[in-house]
């Protein structure tokens, strides 16, 4: 018998498909138009990582699923090749940038088409190529124009080895989310995107939109809204009031001290001559600190006293103003009213520095839900403990006391009406807060697209003008970072001195690039659109396409791409290029891929190189096997004797296959049944993503068939189930039936839903031990089902109407029997 030789049968389909153009789609024609994406690929000059064959496969399953399904399904790919890591890597083999790149794009694309996947190779984007990074630049101007796009210096994160900014959804944990080193806080003037104008949005969409819920849930709560109030307090001997942002307006009867951020504009204004030392010693020492360590629960607090008194707005008593590093200058208004009998942080810097505890709320004893915690008394028994320590830390909702007029009230009801009052009296207002900040979007970075804007002496910034894009990338051989806060393109003379687009009088560019995550904020869409030479978008075509349909990527991008995304789509909505306001109808996020239950790592060596892998086992073996490792949403661990099995069930299948084409075994009826219930079942896990879970059903039927054999016809339906796995093999068997079409032009098979059926039996219903009823059910079927059936049934329905149903009896196989009062 022939030897399944891989390597020729997988080029061989390669070629045929591409000769065909099986996959490509006709987007204005299509007539069930499906978009299948798969997260945007930066890959380094290594080129593809099994990683991402992972994701790659998974979603290509899907899509050829649909395909099969009847679908037209657009499966585009492309190359995030601007970026950072793609310089670094250019700057450590010492070559240029451009060459590096040039040979990445080769050698990356000719190991997706190995893989095997269903791209659509006509419409391939690559973003630092001057017809993509154009596009990027005038969605800059779009932004600029609509008011979103501003220069602002602030406080900023600075990544020190990377040396450039970057945004806040760029730094995890207080690390630079690239190389990992810690980031500072620089004061800076930069680009931003106004993305806080979105939030709201971003934030209700969330409900509309079918994503994997944890990724909503990170989304949501780094939008963090949160609702409260605006108090104003007025400071002591000065003509002056400072804000302050609380979600407890209901705790100001117990608010006895301020505190603000060391960073506040004010301090200085209202610290003593006798503090000032000490609180100019203070504010250095918290500048060093990052956000991260500033907030964290477990630390310190630490803080100086000002000088100066607040007072409090509901009962004018004095309160102390101290500066303190866990208050943040970004977040409300940076200063706080402490209250610390009912907040943590207060709590513990009230005990440290000994600063008044008053009691407000107390827990409502049938519906607490805060928590109450009593500290360990440090008094030996028969000590007396002074009266400050039988005070108790109550996060909770409860019931207000020594409030004055919101004694009594209920936590919800009281901050209602302390807010009527405050408004009332205009010393408050209601306030919505979110953590969201706005984007930092320039980069001191040389492999990006230039930012579109001149500096005049005389008229200020100005866009460069439409006509005038792309402002290319120019040549330069030196393009490290020297780490002054300039981009590299500063050195450049001629690129940097233009004359002004609205004078005319000299000028400068700007030589910051912007964030590669622009460019992948609207590549999804330009996949479109790449026959527009003119435009970036087309608003006819995204009409049909957009939403994507489905989109299958990591979850790590949660708070970057993903609401990146939808941000640059809400935007270009409300300007009128795109018809719909969110950009993909159904997210699932996948797990990771580690390698013998760790995680693959260059310095471990345990990293995975599919080249190495398709040469020996083929395409189609390590698609089966990446999808078969478990679940797609828990990730999967990679062995090599998994790979080896999944390679020796490729050649049973193809050892079953060429028997059955020569007619051996192709009359018995024994795996009917099975078929079809398999038919039912992949079919149901496959729209579930369930991939390893319809590979083992598969692989069930496989050892029936080898058994008992099967017609010819179900055979083909068998392999037609397996083709969004190992497409290569079932071509080449679906040929070797006598087919002349490519397998992808045939539709999902059908199942007889009388095969798929268990066996009938009578199920008797009784009432109250009477039979009242007879129903044909499957035997098997379950406690609760068979129960829900006899009391849905009409007779029934009759004899327990107006009745109480005490009980409800079941006996597998027999009866169900109602017992009423
Ligand atoms: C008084 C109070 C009493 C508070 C109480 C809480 C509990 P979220 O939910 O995160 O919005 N806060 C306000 N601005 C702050 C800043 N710049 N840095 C640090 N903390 C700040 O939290 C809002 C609460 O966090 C506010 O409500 C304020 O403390 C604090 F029993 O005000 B609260
Ligand atoms: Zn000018």
């Amino acid at each position: 018998m022939e030897q399944y030789n891989h390597k020729k049968i997988e080029v061989k389909w390669r070629q045929r498909w591409e000769k065909e153009e099986t996959y490509k789609v006709d987007l204005d024609k299509a007539k069930k138009p499906f978009y299948n994406l798969m997260m945007f690929p930066y890959p380094s000059a290594e080129g593809l990582h099994v990683g991402n064959m992972y994701a790659f496969t998974h979603s290509d399953a899907y899509g050829r699923f649909m395909k099969l399904k009847g679908f037209d399904v657009f499966e585009p790919i492309g190359l995030d090749g601007f970026g950072i890591h793609s310089e670094n890597y250019a700057i450590k083999i010492k070559e240029h940038i451009k060459d590096v790149s040039g040979r990445t794009e080769k050698n990356f694309y000719n190991q997706l088409h190995m893989i095997g996947n269903a791209y659509d190779w006509s419409r391939t984007v690559e973003t630092y190529k001057p017809n993509y990074y154009r596009w990027t630049q005038w969605l800059f101007l779009q932004m600029y124009k609509k008011g979103l796009a501003y220069r602002k210096k602030s406080s900023v994160n600075w990544c020190p080895s990377c040396k450039t900014v970057l945004s806040d959804e760029q730094v995890i944990a207080g690390n630079c989310e690239r190389c990992k080193t810690e980031t500072k806080k620089k004061d800076m003037a930069q680009w931003f995107w106004r993305i806080t104008d979105y939030a709201e949005k971003l934030l209700k969409n969330l409900d509309t939109i079918d994503w994997s819920e944890d990724v909503k849930t990170i989304q949501r709560n780094w939008i963090g809204k949160s609702e409260g109030a605006l108090v104003k307090f007025a400071i002591s001997d000065f003509r002056l009031s400072i804000d302050v942002f609380t979600t407890r307006p209901d705790t100001l009867f117990g608010a006895t001290y301020f505190v603000m951020s060391p960073e506040h504009l004010l301090v200085k204004r209202i610290t003593t001559i006798e503090q000032k030392k000490e609180v100019e010693k203070y504010i250095k020492v918290a500048a060093k600190k990052s956000d991260i360590e500033r907030t964290d629960l477990a630390k310190e607090k630490t803080g100086v006293f000002t000088g100066a008194y607040a007072i409090n707005p509901v009962n004018n008593e004095k309160i102390p103003i101290w500066i303190a590093d866990y208050v943040l200058a970004g977040y409300g208004t940076g200063a706080i009213m402490a209250v610390p009998a009912h907040d943590e942080r207060d709590w513990e810097f009230a005990k440290k520095y000994d600063l008044p505890i008053i009691e407000v709320v107390k827990p409502n004893i049938t519906e607490s839900t805060g928590s109450l915690r009593r500290r360990p008394s440090p008094f030996k028994k028969g000590e007396e403990a002074p009266p400050q320590d039988d005070k108790e830390l109550f996060t909770g909702d409860g019931v207000n006391i020594n409030s004055g007029f919101l004694d009594g009230l209920k936590t919800e009801d009281a901050i209602q009406k302390m807010n009527d009052w405050l408004e009332e009296k205009k010393l408050g207002k209601r306030e919505v807060n979110y953590k969201l900040r706005d984007w930092c979007i320039s980069r001191q970075r040389y492999w990006g697209p230039p930012i579109p804007m001149i500096e005049c002496a005389k008229c200020g910034w100005q866009p460069v003008l439409e006509k005038e894009l792309p402002v290319e990338l120019p040549e330069m051989d030196d393009f490290l970072p020297d780490g002054t806060g300039k981009g590299p393109l500063n050195k450049i003379k001629e690129f940097v001195n233009v004359k002004c687009p609205k004078c005319g009088g000299p000028a400068k560019r700007e030589t910051d690039v912007s964030d590669p995550f622009v460019d992948s904020s609207w590549y999804y869409m330009r996949y479109l659109c790449t026959d527009f030479n003119k435009k970036a978008l087309d608003k006819k075509r995204l009409s049909k396409w957009m939403p994507v349909d489905m989109y299958i990527g990591g979850k790590e991008h949660s708070v970057l791409h993903l609401l990146y995304s939808r941000f640059v789509t809400m935007v270009l909505h409300d300007l009128g290029y795109v018809p719909e306001d969110e950009p993909y109808k159904q997210f699932r996020a996948h797990g990771l891929l580690i390698k013998d239950g760790a995680k693959m790592s260059k310095s471990k060596g345990n990293v995975i190189n599919p080249d190495e892998y398709i040469a020996k086992y083929g395409a189609d073996a390590i698609r089966m096997y990446l999808l078969f490792l478990g679940d797609m949403r828990q990730g999967g661990d990679w062995r090599d004797s998994g790979m080896a099995g999944m390679f020796k069930f490729v050649n049973k299948i193809w050892k079953i296959g060429t028997q059955i084409a020569t007619n051996k075994k192709t009359n018995s009826h024994e795996s009917e049944k099975l078929l079809h219930k398999t038919i039912k079942a992949v079919g149901e896990d496959l729209e579930k993503l369930k991939f390893n879970t319809a590979i083992a059903k598969l692989m069930t039927l496989s050892n029936v068939i080898q058994d008992k054999g099967c017609l010819k016809d179900d055979f083909g339906k068998f392999i037609i189930m397996l083709a969004p796995f190992a497409p290569h093999l079932v071509e080449e068997l679906w040929s070797k039936l006598g087919n002349k079409n490519s397998v992808f032009k045939e539709k999902w098979p059908k199942y007889d839903p009388k095969l798929v059926k268990d066996e009938m039996i009578e199920l008797v219903i009784q009432v109250n031990g009477k039979v009242r009823d007879r129903l044909e059910v499957e035997a098997g079927i379950a406690e609760d089902e068979a129960k829900k059936l006899a009391l849905e049934s009409e007779k029934i329905k009759k004899w327990v109407k107006g009745k109480k149903v005490v009980k409800v009896i079941f006996v597998q196989g027999k009866l169900v029997n109602i017992v009423i009062k």
